[in-house]
């Protein structure tokens, strides 16, 4: 399988993350790609190219022109400010604030575009995340080109990340840009399947009024785990997206049966919905043994799960997400494509 990656990545890497009441080395850091780059030249996966300049009328398509704005200039407004740290939201809208108004200030800009506050921007984070979604924007093009599969080997990660909001990591949906590309590329109907231990909300809102882009979600039930506020069985969708909308929140301690038998059943949706073109959202964090997840996969699952979704026999463009534990990030992620070509 082609794979795409940026080295411009690195440009993201802030200092801190706020956990637990503390700023502590971001659990999604450089490294998490060079374990991947490194297991999948173990592995003979050796066809890595870096993608060709971003193409901004993809991601256009799916983000908000002033969001854009917004990231493109953070920075620079922030330190004009005279901030002296990273750009951490602090004041952030909440229940019966004003959502139609954006602030002039930098600081209340940053809390009207951030949706968790775990995630810093620096200098260097808005080319990274052009770079991961110039990255997705290859491998679809590969896939267009009529290879059976791709993989974006993004970073920063891009589920969370609606039309006009950040947090968890991610700046840009590089997930929703591909099923947007695929539809634009003209495929009637596109999935998106995000297997990463945190619900998708991002990818979620952008398509959760739309009939053409179903999108399902395997993750840790919201009452127990981050984004907490979007993610239960019973979002299924509104208007033309009634029915298009599948999650599968799951509880502290789920295994490989059960998180195989939610596999199979959003596999199941997906095939009787019609898709033509796959997206997969491919996060490892649901891995037992990743710092900021309660999932119990073990490595050898990730094949079995890759072998599943390589059965259903569609174009797929993976697109990496998450994963924290960091020198069995390369091993799992790895496993799933591995699956997914011997299927
Ligand atoms: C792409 C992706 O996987 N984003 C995940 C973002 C999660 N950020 C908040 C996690 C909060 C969990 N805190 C656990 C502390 C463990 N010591
Ligand atoms: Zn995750």
């Amino acid at each position: 399988m082609k794979v795409y990656y940026s080295e411009d990545h690195r440009l993201h890497f802030p200092q801190a993350e706020l956990s637990g009441g503390q700023f502590v080395t971001p659990y999604e850091r450089p490294s998490r790609v060079e374990y991947v780059l490194q297991r999948l030249q173990e592995r003979g996966m050796r066809d890595i190219q870096n993608p060709g300049p971003v193409d901004m009328a993809p991601i256009h398509a799916i983000t908000a022109p002033d969001y854009l704005g917004f990231l493109e200039t953070a920075w620079a407004e922030w330190k004009a400010a005279g901030m002296e740290g990273e750009i951490i939201a602090a004041s952030v809208p909440v229940r019966r604030t004003q959502l139609a108004r954006v602030p002039r200030n930098i600081d209340g800009k940053v809390g009207y575009y951030c949706l968790a506050q775990e995630t810093a921007i620096t200098g260097g984070t808005w080319r990274a995340a052009l770079s991961s979604a110039a990255s997705a924007q290859a491998a679809f093009s590969h896939v267009a080109g009529g290879a059976r599969s791709a993989f974006a080997l993004c970073r920063p990660p891009g589920h969370h990340a609606t039309a006009d909001m950040y947090g968890g990591y991610c700046f840009l949906n590089n997930a929703a840009m591909v099923a947007q590309m695929f539809r634009d590329r003209g495929a009637a109907r596109v999935a998106v399947l995000d297997i990463d231990f945190h619900h998708g909300n991002g990818t979620q809102d952008i398509f959760f009024e739309r009939g053409d882009v179903f999108f399902a979600s395997l993750h840790g039930a919201p009452e127990d785990a981050f984004p907490y506020f979007l993610g239960y069985a019973d979002e299924t969708g509104h208007g033309a997206g009634d029915g298009a909308n599948a999650n599968y929140p799951m509880l502290p301690g789920t295994g490989y049966d059960l998180w195989s038998q939610a596999l199979d059943s959003a596999i199941a949706r997906i095939k009787a919905w019609g898709a033509e073109a796959l997206v997969v959202s491919l996060g490892v964090d649901a891995f037992k043994d990743d710092p900021i997840s309660f999932f119990k996969l073990d490595s050898p699952d990730f094949i079995d799960a890759g072998r599943r979704i390589g059965r259903m026999g569609l174009p797929t463009v993976f697109c990496m997400e998450g994963g924290y534990a960091i020198e069995a990030v390369g091993i799992n992620t790895v496993n799933v494509l591995e699956g997914f070509e011997d299927c």
